[in-house]
């Protein structure tokens, strides 16, 4: 049996992005199949994304019945995408922030590595377009902040476009994985890095969105904040 990819997608309020997204994907390797979470969109997301499933037997949604962040959605996914045997599993958002060109090298890289990073910062080099200083600073700085409370060697932990082996996804305890936003990046990285597994980065082009509204919360900030800290601790307690 050939091995296969899924792309988990979560949505929320994505009328706009999903449909010309989700094809944009599929085109990209004939292995890769995608994932919709949706959390009870009110644009309507919700049903488009099962007209995309209706139309392509490569297309899956799992509808939630309100809002439950981010990393919930992932969780979700990546149970999903295990017990049907899914080689590969991706994290990307809906909002064309992560262009679908680059799954044919998260692909490439995957054959070498267990965990693959797409980054913004590689290298010294800042790859992201249109966003406005305030927060490319905030992002940046976040990224220095965190490796060295956390020591993951990384140069972008809190991205979220990225690709994991299976064999991560199964030797992590999902049920212990409790963070929603960049912490939550940055928490999966973590444990795959202190199981030994092998991680990549690779340059990425990030484009801010231009339709839709960011879900982006003081909220998600804060944990982030606090929560490098409980995971180092939770590191030195050998618990992760
Ligand atoms: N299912 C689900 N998806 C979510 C939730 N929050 C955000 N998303 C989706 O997650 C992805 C990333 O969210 P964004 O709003 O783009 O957050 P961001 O990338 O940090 O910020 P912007 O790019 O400025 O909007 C998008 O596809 C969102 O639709 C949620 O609670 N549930
Ligand atoms: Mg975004």
């Amino acid at each position: 049996m050939t091995q296969r990819g899924l792309v988990i997608v979560p949505t929320y309020n994505e009328r706009e992005n999903l449909p010309r997204l989700v094809p944009m994907i599929l085109d990209q390797d004939p292995r890769l199949d995608v994932l919709i979470i949706d959390d009870a969109s009110p644009d309507g997301t919700g049903e488009l994304a099962d007209q995309l499933a209706a139309d392509s037997n490569r297309v899956h949604v799992i509808h939630r019945a309100g809002k439950l962040g981010l990393g919930t959605a992932y969780l979700a996914g990546f149970r999903w995408g295990l017990e049907r045997r899914y080689a590969w599993l991706f994290e990307m958002d809906a909002d064309f922030s992560h262009d679908p060109a680059h799954l044919p090298q998260f692909l490439e890289s995957l054959a070498n590595y267990d965990v693959v990073l797409g980054s913004r910062y590689l290298g010294g080099r800042v790859t992201v377009v249109n966003w406005p200083i305030g927060r490319l600073l905030l992002s940046y700085y976040a990224n220095v902040y965190a490796r060295f409370v956390t020591g993951l060697p990384v140069a972008d932990a809190t991205g979220g476009f990225k690709a994991f082996r299976s064999e991560v996804l199964a030797a992590i305890d999902l049920d212990r994985v409790e963070s929603e936003g960049y912490a939550f990046q940055i928490e999966m990285s973590m444990r795959a890095w202190k199981k030994g597994f092998r991680i990549a980065e690779i340059p990425i082009v990030f484009v801010d969105r231009t339709l839709g509204e960011s879900k982006m919360s003081k909220k998600i900030i804060r944990e982030a904040v606090w929560k490098v800290w409980k995971l180092r601790i939770l590191d030195i307690a050998g618990k992760l």
